[in-house]
């Protein structure tokens, strides 16, 4: 049976942004044992001086190296905090790395969305996405913890170049960061620059937190976490993270954690990320929150929309959104069309709160000349009660741009969780974009050539059929679809997607365990 959180520590994941767990069901030998295994792996890549090791050996194939991993995934406590945050259902994406900790410092960076820093849409905001690292050692000081921002979670950096074309990853430093700087002689140097980088962001009170942890231990963190490996003391033996990804597969009806109050309890939790956390935990109870805001309210959050920094602008469109009024949706439109990439964005949020009420102006918003409004529109259109399917399908089908066309069909992934969607033709859309040279490769990042947004369509493929009962004709759509994709991803997505009964989910588990041979 999983041990489910708590209020107290659901708060925590929704304000901190990460609960620490110690697994129930392992020792100290289990525990041992698996960092005897990442060592291996290290050695191995080390002897065959393998430039493809994070393809084969560190990554990707964890589950099949060591399979032995699966107790910590499976353990009662840590499998109980993934359902406490993601409801039943969870989904293990089929990306992984086992990380160690170096000389050098990491930069400040949010994971990139996609595997190895590519971008498939903008960040949730919402507990649909999680990062898991665990430690199978003691976590100190002289061994590399690894560093979190607190709270960091739903604040971003522009990612928009002046050529139309995007960032994929998110250094927290944007792209000028001097990398040798981190690997240099002069620790001081390192990490003022490290200071400096945060300090770039604008955002006051940021707190840094050094994760040091009993052996054993599972952070369990919002995906957007800002987060870096720090330095290992020369001296200290090496530090290993397997670090794995889940995703949520449906909509919140009820609270998944164990839940008795009602209202966030926000005290202690930041100002500006009060009604964010406001918003997610009513969502994450299957609620709507609306805070109506009196005129002077208003017109604050109005002007911070546009002026503040990230902090405020996101506080702001949240305010916005949960307001009831005509003004508040006006000017959450006039965000999404602002000169300011942080406006746009910050807008996004808010309009998704209410989007059941600006379908249409999201539709329009969706044909747009600027592309940078067609992307946060689409965006803004996912979610699951969103009247925004017939929007999103002709983006997927007629977009140029493959950051907005890969949001079109992430958030027909999240639009798809509900049961009034038309998920036969979302469906049927979706495996369009899936077939051989519908959507040619667009990225190598990391040296694998891949489509960020096939990727995308696949993971609004596992959204749909998590949710509706796929006919046997599209069963076989997507198994004939398996057996020619070159995308590891997407083969992994896809198969989850066609696995909906416990046998079959029986069979993915042992195909994942199997996957150097199979
Ligand atoms: O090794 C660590 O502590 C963090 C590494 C990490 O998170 C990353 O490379 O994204």
């Amino acid at each position: 049976m999983p041990h489910l959180l708590d209020d107290e520590a659901y708060l925590r994941f929704l304000d901190d942004g990460y609960v620490v767990v110690e697994p129930e069901s392992l020792d100290d030998g289990d525990h041992e044992f698996l960092w005897n295994r990442a060592d291996a792996l290290y050695e191995r890549t080390r002897a065959l001086k393998s430039r493809t090791a994070h393809l084969e050996i560190l990554g990707d194939n964890l589950r099949a190296s060591v399979p032995e991993i699966d107790r910590v995934l499976e353990d009662p406590a840590v499998a109980g905090a993934i359902e406490s945050i993601l409801d039943e259902g969870a989904f293990l994406h089929p990306h992984n790395f086992v990380h160690e900790s170096l000389a050098r410092d990491q930069p400040f960076h949010q994971d990139g969305n996609l595997p190895w820093n590519e971008r498939g849409h903008y960040r949730s905001h919402r507990p649909d996405w999680l990062i898991f690292l665990y430690y199978p050692q003691a976590v100190t000081l002289e061994n590399g913890p690894t560093e979190i921002v607190r709270c960091s979670q739903y604040w971003a950096t522009d990612i928009e170049r002046p050529d139309g074309t995007w960032r994929p990853g998110d250094p927290i430093s944007g792209d000028s960061f001097a990398p040798e700087v981190l690997g240099g002689d002069d620790l001081a140097a390192r990490d003022s620059a490290l200071a400096e980088s945060l300090d770039g962001l604008g955002i006051p009170d940021l707190e840094r937190r050094l994760i040091e942890v009993p052996a054993g231990s599972v952070v369990i963190g919002n995906y957007d976490l800002i987060h870096r490996g720090s330095r290992t003391l020369p001296t200290s033996a090496a530090r290993y993270m397997f670090k794995f990804y889940f995703a949520r597969t449906r909509e919140p009806t009820a609270p998944a954690w164990n839940n008795l109050a009602e209202l966030a309890p926000l005290d202690a939790v930041r100002e500006d990320l009060r009604p964010i956390v406001e918003s997610n935990w009513a969502w994450s109870r299957g609620e709507r929150m609306q805070r109506p805001l009196d005129s002077s309210a208003r017109t604050a959050a109005q002007g911070e929309l546009v002026a503040g920094g990230e902090h405020l602008k996101v506080a702001s469109a949240y305010r916005l959104g949960m307001d009831t009024g005509e003004a508040s949706l006006d000017a959450l439109l006039g965000g999404l069309f602002d000169e300011a990439e942080s406006t746009r964005r910050a807008a996004a949020y808010g309009l998704r709160l209410r989007c059941d009420e600006v379908g249409h102006a999201l539709a329009e918003a969706c044909m747009s000349d600027r592309v940078s409004v067609r992307r946060f529109a689409a965006f803004a259109l996912g979610a699951a009660w969103s009247p925004g399917e017939v929007a999103l399908l002709d983006r997927l089908e007629s977009e140029r741009d493959d950051l907005a066309r890969s949001n079109a069909a992430y958030a027909l992934g999240q639009l798809a969780r509900s049961p009034s969607c038309d998920a036969h033709t979302i469906l049927s859309c979706l495996l369009d974009r899936l077939v051989a040279g519908a959507e040619p490769d667009n990225t190598e990042v990391a040296g694998l050539s891949r489509s960020t947004v096939r990727q995308s369509a696949a993971y609004a493929v596992l959204q749909l059929a998590s949710n509706h009962p796929l006919p046997p004709d599209a069963r076989r759509r997507v198994s004939d679809l398996i057996t020619i994709e070159r995308d590891r991803y997407v083969v992994g997505m896809l198969a989850e997607a066609v696995a909906t009964d416990s046998a079959d989910r029986e069979v993915i588990r042992a195909l994942a365990a199997r996957r150097w041979s199979a």
